[in-house]
């Protein structure tokens, strides 16, 4: 909780006497104090210093303590907690200032020693007040990150299955379809367990994620999904039959003129690709078997090939 550099106090009031009295009674503290005489002056320095904690008078030349309050509050992003600090006594202006929202309400003449107290007290609600925001966007990150990693595939980074279950039906449905489809492509590693065999495990792994990058630089706005081992899911969303189908062509040939370097040499790999365009009547389920079905064709034929 310990803070790095001191906390700064800023002190609004026209008289050069009340001002010099706060620093007196605050000398003990190490802040760093400024001071403002009116009320135009406190929002530049309020803007420039960013203070901790403002002690704020009412009665002000060229505007009202309580007016002053809330342009203060709309443009202090440090969340400062602001202390009144006035010679109106009166039971209502007292009201007043805390249903505004100050933290504190101090009378004139005031008390040195109770001036202190009241600063510290409110200083330390400050200090643990923003540990706890820090704390917060700490665990609304980690949170993010969590979130992002729970639809990711480690390996290769690319989305994952849960992904498909999840986000892609709402993804779909914000296409303007058209003439055009939404088109699955199921692609392969073909005899990928030789390479693993030959090349070993680890160029195994190699050659998924340089063919996850090959996947991820061509289809840009579309998804790219790890679907299994070395099966990976295109989703093309709104484009024509002959668009996929050249979609599929270039991710083809692309990862079999792709060399991945491994300790002996180098090898590739090349893929084999179904293609089904997805019909709402069906579901995505049904839509992928339908590729996988395609896919399984192009296996039959030869492999290394698109297939609708
Ligand atoms: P086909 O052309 O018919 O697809 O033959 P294939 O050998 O690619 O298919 P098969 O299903 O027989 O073997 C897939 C292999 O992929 C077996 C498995 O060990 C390997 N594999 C799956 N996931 C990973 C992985 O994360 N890393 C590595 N290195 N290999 C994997
Ligand atoms: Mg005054
Ligand atoms: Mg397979
Ligand atoms: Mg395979």
């Amino acid at each position: 909780m310990e803070k790095e550099s001191r906390e700064i106090v800023l002190v609004v009031d026209d008289s050069l006497l009340i001002c010099k009295q706060i620093e007196i009674a605050l000398k003990e503290e190490p802040v760093f104090l400024c001071e403002a005489h009116s009320g135009q002056e406190a929002l530049e320095m309020a803007a420039q210093y960013q203070p901790d904690l403002i002690l704020l008078d009412v009665v002000l030349p060229d505007t009202d303590g309580y007016e002053l309050f809330e342009q203060l509050k709309e443009t202090d992003n440090n969340d400062a907690a602001i202390l009144f600090l006035t010679s109106k006594d009166k039971d209502e202006d007292v009201v007043k200032g805390f249903a505004m929202g100050a933290c504190d309400y101090i009378k004139k003449p005031f008390v040195q020693g109770e001036l202190l107290s009241r600063v510290r007290t409110h200083l330390q609600l400050k200090r643990q007040k923003d540990e706890l925001n820090r704390q917060n966007m700490e665990l609304r990150s980690s949170m993010e990150k969590l979130n992002y990693m729970a639809f990711r595939d480690g390996l290769t980074g690319l989305y994952n299955r849960r992904y498909v279950v999840g986000d892609l039906m709402e993804d779909m449905r914000c296409c303007q379809l058209g003439e055009r489809h939404n088109v699955m492509i199921l692609a392969d590693i073909d005899d990928f367990k030789v390479i693993n065999d030959t090349y070993g495990h680890d160029a195994g792994d190699m050659a998924l994620v340089c063919i996850a990058n090959i996947l991820e630089g061509i289809c840009g706005r579309h998804r790219v999904v790890r679907w299994g081992g070395e099966e990976f899911l295109v989703v093309l969303f709104e484009v024509t039959e002959d668009e996929a189908y050249g979609i599929s062509e270039q991710i083809r040939t692309e990862v079999e003129k792709f060399k991945i370097f491994h300790e002996e040499g180098e090898f590739s790999c090349t893929l084999t690709l179904g293609l089904h365009a997805y019909h709402e009547s069906e579901g995505i389920e049904e839509s992928i078997n339908c590729a996988d079905r395609a896919l399984y064709e192009g296996k039959r034929n030869g492999k290394n090939r698109s297939v609708w």
